[in-house]
């Protein structure tokens, strides 16, 4: 039996709540059925401990006794080797999720990224930069659009790849990004209907209101 702990942030202002990339660990253990425990680690000052499990000081991270594991991507791997159904065993069912698990990160993530930070800043000023961003970004979701007004998931059944597509995704909807892909939305919207991901949302949401509670009493 897997010993699985889940560490993130105690506490993150309210913009990013519900975004925390902790949400794909959670989502995923909870498609897997897989028990775990969420421990926290400083939202501010993580120390020599926290940057001893994640190099960049960032969070999620996951533990398996004396296995520790970061990146959100690497992780969703890792879960997926205790769920067939997430990650299939034979080759080709295989590399097709690990090729869009990968597609997800490095190919729309790396995208949709700094123009969701432009957006966080409120910033509009139409720059040659965030043009070109823009366009680079609308390129890859155009490509998306296609391959998704063929298929319900990315490779087959639901899997790891769909995890991380679909949480790309909705954040680049945060800001209207996908008014534009009807079928990236229909997916995203049916990928987050899932009963896994709204439990791992709100447990998100129960665990950073939980700070601010401790907080407000302190
Ligand atoms: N590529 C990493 C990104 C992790 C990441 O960006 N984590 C954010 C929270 S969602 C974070 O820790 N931000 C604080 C920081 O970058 O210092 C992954 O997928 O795990």
């Amino acid at each position: 039996m897997p010993d699985l702990i889940l560490t993130t942030f105690d506490w993150v202002p309210e913009p990013p709540r519900g975004y925390v990339r902790d949400l794909r660990v959670r989502w995923a253990l909870e498609e897997a059925g897989l028990a775990y425990t969420v421990q926290s680690t400083p939202f501010k000052d993580g120390g020599a401990e926290h940057f001893a499990h994640q190099p960049f000081g960032q969070v999620p991270w996951l533990t398996d006794g004396g296995i520790s594991i970061f990146e959100s991507g690497a992780i969703l791997l890792y879960i997926g080797g205790f769920s067939e159904k997430l990650l299939p065993l034979d080759p080709r069912g295989r590399y097709a999720v690990i090729e869009w698990a990968f597609a997800a990160l490095n190919s729309v993530e790396m995208a949709s990224l700094p123009l969701s930070f432009y957006r966080f800043t409120y910033d509009t000023a139409e720059t040659p930069a965030k043009k070109l961003m823009d366009a680079f970004l609308r390129a890859r979701l155009q490509h998306m659009e296609t391959v998704l007004a063929g298929r319900e998931w990315l490779a087959g059944a639901f899997s790891i790849a769909d995890i991380l597509m679909a949480d790309v995704l909705r954040l680049a909807d945060r800001f209207g990004g996908l008014a534009d892909f009807p079928a990236c939305r229909a997916y995203a919207a049916r990928a987050t209907a899932r009963p896994a991901f709204q439990k791992a949302y709100a447990d998100q949401m129960a665990h950073f209101a939980a700070t601010d509670e401790a907080l407000n009493q302190a």
